[in-house]
């Protein structure tokens, strides 16, 4: 039996952070030997915000590196860059015209980062979707893992799938394939250190906000620290009046791999002194083999291309052959 096909990606717009590795990449490497993997850096996204050019490739570079550093398998996975196989591009243009556009303005994600950038906010902003809608449907992909926040950009690509498909597709035979979001219970919104009622994000300016999976481990003490809590004794999960009880109690349970009930009966009579140091001791821990694991993939000079050449290649050869087939169903010649 062919193994489904799993699709997903993280844009190099600053440091990987833990809402980015609980929220996805960890259950891409848990759950890669069950599927065929395609994992991309996003680079084209990365500059629907304004980017450092001086910086992007070097991004692009670190991402791809922490994906094998955290577990991706290339027995399992392929990795590649978005920008280098550039039928995500071509096939984003076909996308966007069948796309109406109030499908767009009211994505949440829009509108939270249009406000951020008042008049300069780009169409590319806007058009973040599609192209994601592109990166997905290119690979036919089965399944998406993902965080909570992009649940509504999938709704959105099988929105897409269905008009494509009912105005170019015949009934037995559609041209794109539906997919479906791959999303956790458990980390599927890792919420801000300074607030646990905003994600962790890459896109915050105090980097107290979050924990990057290359912080050393007397950054990460420090931010642990000096993270929000609340004057209450005892902790607890679920308190929707504790955002940040909840938010670290998640973090200690998932980077210290102990159950939910283990973790409730261990705290719920501690106060913040006592469990700073177990959240920061799990933390370093956890990050340790991850960052060692990345320092040894940046020294083999030369390890890094080889892996993307390959992925390029691979992945070019997929998303080329679904693109034909777009464009046959859309009246297009292709050239002989
Ligand atoms: N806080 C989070 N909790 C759980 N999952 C998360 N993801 C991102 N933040 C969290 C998931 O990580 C994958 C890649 O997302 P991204 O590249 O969009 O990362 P980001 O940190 O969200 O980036 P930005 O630029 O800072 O964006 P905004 O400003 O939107 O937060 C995705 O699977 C995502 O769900």
């Amino acid at each position: 039996m062919t193994k489904q096909r799993v699709l997903s990606g993280v844009q190099p717009t600053g440091n990987l952070h833990l809402g980015n590795y609980l929220g996805a990449i960890r259950n891409w490497v848990e759950g890669q030997h069950q599927y065929d993997n395609f994992f991309c850096v996003v680079d084209l996204h990365a500059i629907t915000v304004p980017h450092h050019p001086a910086t992007l490739a070097s991004d692009t570079y670190t991402i791809a590196a922490l994906y094998l550093a955290c577990g991706i398998d290339l027995a399992y996975s392929t990795i590649f860059v978005q920008s280098h196989v550039s039928a995500h591009a071509e096939l984003a243009w076909l996308l966007n015209c069948i796309t109406p556009l109030n499908w767009l303005t009211d994505m949440i994600q829009f509108k939270e980062k249009a406000v951020k950038q008042g008049e300069n906010v780009s169409v590319g902003l806007l058009d973040y979707p599609v192209l994601m809608a592109a990166d997905i449907l290119l690979y036919d992909a089965d399944k998406v893992p993902v965080g909570e926040d992009q649940k509504q950009h999938i709704e959105l690509t099988r929105d897409i799938v269905n008009r494509l498909n009912h105005q170019y597709g015949k009934p037995d035979q559609p041209v794109l394939k539906s997919p479906q979001p791959l999303i956790r219970a458990d980390g599927a919104r890792i919420m801000s250190l300074t607030d646990g009622t905003k994600k962790m994000s890459k896109s915050d300016p105090s980097d107290m906000s979050r924990i990057n999976l290359l912080d050393s481990p007397e950054v990460i003490q420090n931010k642990i620290k000096k993270c929000k809590t609340d004057p209450v004794r005892g902790l607890v999960f679920g308190d929707p009046d504790r955002p940040e009880c909840n938010n670290l109690l998640t973090l200690y349970m998932l980077l210290s791999g102990k159950s939910k009930e283990d973790v409730a009966e261990e705290c719920k009579d501690m106060g913040w002194g006592q469990f700073k140091p177990l959240l920061t001791e799990a933390a370093i821990a956890h990050l340790k083999p991850i960052q060692d694991k990345y320092h040894e993939i940046m020294n083999e000079k030369g390890y890094l291309e080889s892996v993307l050449r390959d992925g390029r290649e691979k992945a070019s050869e997929i998303a080329n052959e679904t693109l034909c087939r777009v464009k046959l169903a859309l009246g297009y010649s292709l050239p002989t």
